[in-house]
């Protein structure tokens, strides 16, 4: 298993559209594992494929705390069915580093998959389960949890991870 570079904000590879998985083979897994393992190494509770430069519909969550993992494998997720209630959470992202804000998803919502060894799934998610997979999904389209707050806030934000990456450009360089 390989920890793989999470890409950051701003990275305009971020905001492309991920493509449908056609099978769940051994290389699909592979690359689920890596995943697994660099949201592990992060820490994190959910990465999709996106964020390591793999534009796939493929999603790894694990809400559980260290002892016992729980991992949570996704193949070409589709929300079917969402609350009318909200519920909040202060959300951050991996691909967003240091930043958190309070964002309203809905609370519940069903989700249809296919799982790591390649299995027609559905779930039913609430809480934290369902705003992690919400967030996963819109990682999916492009979208990203700071696209959801004012053109201010986002802006500053944006600007502040752009001033850290050219910072550390030049360290390197
Ligand atoms: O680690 C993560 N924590 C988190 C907290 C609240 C809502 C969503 C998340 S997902 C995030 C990891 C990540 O960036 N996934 O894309
Ligand atoms: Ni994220």
């Amino acid at each position: 298993m390989t920890i793989r570079k999470i890409l950051t904000e701003p990275d305009l590879f971020l905001r492309q559209k991920s493509k449908d998985v056609d099978k769940v083979d051994d290389a699909t897994r592979t690359l689920m594992d890596d995943m697994l393992e660099t949201m592990y190494a992060a820490p994190g509770i959910g990465l999709a494929a996106i964020q390591v430069g793999i534009p796939k519909r493929i999603i790894v969550i694990d809400l559980s705390k260290e002892e016992e993992k729980k991992p949570l494998f996704f193949v070409n997720p589709k929300i079917i069915l969402k609350s009318n209630s909200n519920i909040t959470y202060e959300e951050g992202c991996l691909s967003v580093p240091g930043q958190f804000a309070e964002i309203d998803r809905p609370d519940k919502c069903d989700v249809n998959y296919l799982d790591y060894n390649g299995k027609q799934c559905d779930l039913k998610a609430e809480g934290l389960l369902a705003t992690c997979i919400q967030h996963e999904i819109d990682h999916l389209e492009g979208i990203l949890f700071i696209d959801y707050l004012s053109k201010l806030k986002k802006s500053f934000i944006v600007k502040k991870l752009s001033k850290q990456k050219k910072s550390l450009e030049r360290i390197v360089v």
